[in-house]
């Protein structure tokens, strides 16, 4: 492994076979981080070794292999009570990724707490992830979803925000960075405030957590959810923390086996924090990895991955903003490594495809924020999206791109 000192972008590529490569004839410049990242050797050997080595099941075997594999997975849950700073390993409980997460606790949560006539906020620029199941909650349960709304930068309006807060609000549903505006919300004001009303809060840490130091107990949120497959881990694996108070008053999330104590046709009693909700085989090849995936970051640093995205940031807002026509959708003061933009009237459709033939990966449309979109009064953007093993050659190469996609559709 490198020495921190000795990090830059060249020596972190090697770890990343699957960017040395060309599409369309032209080296790959992969720009869609947000919605997943590439992962390193480090990770991809985690899972090569768990199924060559000692795959079995894991908390219920007695032998060699069973119990090897229990104690990767559970030292994953140890690593991760550290990486977000938890109390305890009772506060981390594994789930698929963000999605669940967030169905969990609304799942959950909501039949226990949730009330006729309660509120939930969420905001306008969320994730459906973060939407759809308040709504089908607030459906359920006969309650109220407010949304806290924007101005044109992409910031929340927080004066609405304290005028939404009353005392039937029971949760402030939250992105941490929005995926399609690269926006970084004020999280500590908004559960300071509901704290203060005593309403709980969520965060979607889903585009937060691959690029900045997440910790718990400083900011105090109640729930907070990722997933790994942004963070260079794996997919199919993500974490839901909650506090434990919390959890321990809330219902399983689904049944079976694992999150059981005693079963009989009369009655069962639910195994213990984090087991409760985490019915059935896990994902075991995933929580090794997301292991891997940690000391992967701690190997880099977190001073170097956020240096390296807000220059990337920067410079490529800078040489976008040179281009006639371009808007771009997002200038929140305070921003993650996301540039969504349009090109004249041109839809993002076409330009996403002019630059996948240049070998340059970015995403179009909605980015799952249709309301978002409404509110903005447009379709979709297109949209470039950094991780620290990206480079200002390749924003360069984005630029050019774009300039040359200008040329090709009038
Ligand atoms: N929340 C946010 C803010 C996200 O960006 C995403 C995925 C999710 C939740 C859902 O995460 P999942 O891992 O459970 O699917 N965002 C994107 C994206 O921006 N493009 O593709 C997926």
């Amino acid at each position: 492994m490198v020495a921190k000192a000795d990090i830059n972008v060249e020596s972190i590529r090697k770890d990343f076979p699957i960017l040395q490569q060309e599409v369309n004839g032209r080296p790959l410049v992969y720009f869609d981080n947000a919605a997943s990242s590439q992962k390193p050797l480090q990770v991809v050997q985690a899972i090569e070794d768990y199924y060559n080595n000692f795959h079995s099941n894991v908390h219920r075997g007695v032998h060699h292999l069973s119990q090897k594999a229990t104690d990767a997975y559970e030292a994953a849950r140890e690593t991760v009570k550290d990486f977000i700073n938890a109390r305890s390993i009772k506060e981390v409980n594994f789930t698929k990724g963000t999605t669940e997460g967030i169905n969990l606790v609304a799942h959950s949560f909501g039949r226990k707490f949730i009330q006729e006539g309660d509120e939930i906020v969420i905001s306008t620029m969320e994730h459906h992830s973060n939407i759809v199941p308040w709504q089908m909650i607030c459906e359920e349960r006969g309650a109220t979803l407010k949304v806290i709304p924007i101005n044109e930068h992409g910031e929340l309006l927080l004066d609405e925000f304290d005028q939404l807060l009353t005392e039937k609000t029971k949760l402030i549903a939250l992105v941490y960075v929005s995926n399609s505006l690269g926006t970084i919300n004020p999280v500590e004001y908004i559960i300071e405030k509901a704290h203060e009303i005593g309403a709980k809060v969520l965060l979607d840490a889903a585009q937060a957590a691959p690029h900045q130091k997440i910790d718990v107990q400083e900011l105090d949120c109640d729930f907070l959810a990722l997933s790994a497959h942004k963070m260079m881990g794996p997919t199919g694996m993500g974490i839901l923390y909650g506090k434990e108070t919390l959890l321990e008053q809330m219902l399983p999330y689904q049944g079976g086996g694992e999150m059981i104590k005693e079963v009989t046709f009369e009655k069962t009693t639910y195994n213990e924090l984090p087991f409760k909700f985490e019915a059935g085989t896990p994902n075991i090849a995933g929580g090794i990895a997301l292991k891997a995936t940690i000391d992967y970051i701690h190997s880099i640093g977190w001073d170097f991955i956020e240096k390296q995205e807000a220059d990337l940031l920067q410079y490529a807002t800078e040489q976008i903003s040179q281009i006639s026509g371009i808007r771009i959708v997002g200038t929140a003061e305070k921003k993650a490594g996301v540039l969504s933009f349009l090109l004249g009237d041109h839809h993002p459709y076409d330009v996403g495809v002019i630059l996948d033939q240049l070998g340059i990966a970015v995403r179009t449309g909605h980015h799952c924020c249709q309301p978002l979109m409404n509110r903005l009064g447009i379709e979709g953007t297109c949209r470039a999206s950094f991780a620290f093993y990206n480079t200002t050659e390749e924003v360069d190469r984005l630029i050019e791109g774009i300039q040359r996609a200008q040329k090709m559709l009038g």
